[in-house]
């Protein structure tokens, strides 16, 4: 097949998980066209059949903002024209969906459209009125949806009232590669524990819990506190590290491409989001045999077992959350117990191959129809 992939080139899990979706495609020897603002980040190295389209918005003096959409849909449907493109598959509804949409029409409806909702697309940015009527009509129009858990796809009828079908296609992860070189002696020295979490320091992320969290584990137990990311709530957090004296126990890495070095070497990963549709990056850190503390909202309770493979605490209950880390942190084999249950879980429920081959069959499905009328055309001429 010859597919687009559109996404977001901003570090977040929309973007990660088509630039992931679309190597493995490439790996079994689809044609994919990658279209987004810059490179996104995980599209790192030279990758056989896959196409990089950069999509820019020419400003006008008349313009107060260049129109990105326009820019996208009007990239989709010359790229979709000269390469061949049988499906476009749009990551995250806001625009993607939408341009994805317009560019079908620009083509007369040579072109299917597939819409992945990843998460705040439905549940905070999605549901404001200023973007309400064009998601739910992505949604209606799309040849294709998936959502990426069944909390979302839930969410979604619930917002937008949509009579349609949406897949649940579940975010995937694949098994750490080689040994990552040992970053715990820089990261903690003094054999101190190491918690990490990894955002895009968004106010959804919570990241001030993440500071209160840890500044009641440390008080029990020897920790050094990995903040990977960057974003609006950054210099909050640093702040309140400064104010209540913590802050040489704290690393601020910013934005990191290499995050299995840092998984790699931590004990125990805190996710304490107000709102999660799936949560990649406790996925990931799940890979790695971290057990993962976060919150019991949205779709995590499908990927986290609480007391099996980490905890789930009500929002804002950083008391608890901190007896969770604290319990973790001072049972060796408990950690470990919990740290290989969930990257079992990780590498199977959640395994590449088998979620690759459900994004194939909706392809192929929407891709049906029109290949019978092409058939019925041929064998009746
Ligand atoms: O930042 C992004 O690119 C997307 C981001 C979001 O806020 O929508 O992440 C969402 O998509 C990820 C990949 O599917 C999910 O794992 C995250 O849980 C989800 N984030 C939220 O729902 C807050």
């Amino acid at each position: 097949m010859r597919i687009g992939i559109s996404c977001y080139s901003t570090f977040g899990g929309s973007g990660v998980v088509a630039t992931e979706v679309g190597k493995a495609l490439a790996a079994r020897g689809h044609e994919v066209h990658l279209l987004s603002p810059a490179i996104p980040p995980r599209l790192v190295g030279f990758e056989d059949q896959i196409f990089f389209h950069e999509v820019t918005a020419s400003t006008y003096p008349l313009f107060e903002a260049a129109p990105y959409s326009i820019a996208l849909a009007s990239k989709m449907a010359d790229v979709a024209a000269h390469h061949g493109l049988e499906i476009m598959h749009a990551h995250y509804a806001i625009p993607h969906a939408s341009a994805a949409l317009l560019a079908r029409m620009a083509l007369e409806g040579k072109l299917k459209v597939v819409t992945t909702l990843h998460g705040t697309d439905i549940t905070v940015v999605g549901s404001d009125p200023s973007y309400l009527s064009m998601v739910r009509l992505a949604i209606r129009e799309s040849d294709a949806v998936t959502s990426v858990s069944q909390y979302l796809k839930d969410e979604t009828y619930r917002t937008f009232q949509v009579p349609r079908e949406i897949d649940v296609i579940p975010n995937f992860v694949a098994a750490p590669t080689g040994p990552a070189p040992d970053c715990r002696k820089w990261l903690a020295p003094c054999s101190a524990s190491i918690l990490t979490h990894i955002s895009n320091f968004r106010p959804v992320k919570r990241v001030l819990d993440v500071m209160r969290t840890f500044e009641l584990v440390r008080r029990e137990h020897p920790a050094r506190l990995v903040m990977v990311g960057d974003g609006p709530d950054r210099t909050e957090a640093e702040a309140y590290a400064r104010d209540h004296g913590f802050e040489h126990e704290v690393r601020f890495t910013g934005k990191q491409l290499d995050i299995d070095t840092v998984l790699a070497c931590s004990d125990v990963f805190l996710l304490p989001s107000a709102t999660e549709s799936f949560g990649l990056a406790a996925l990931e850190a799940m890979a790695h045999q971290v057990p993962v503390v976060a919150t019991r909202v949205g779709g995590l309770p499908e990927v986290i077992r609480h007391g099996v493979d980490g905890y789930l605490e009500p929002l804002g209950d950083v008391e608890a959350m901190a007896r969770d880390v604290i319990a973790l942190l001072r049972d060796c084999p408990l950690r470990k117990r919990m740290g290989q249950a969930a990257q079992q879980r990780a590498l199977t429920t959640f395994e590449e191959g088998p979620v690759i081959d459900l994004y194939e069959s909706v392809y192929e499905r929407v891709l049906a129809p029109a290949k019978s009328i092409v058939d019925l055309g041929a064998g009746t001429s």
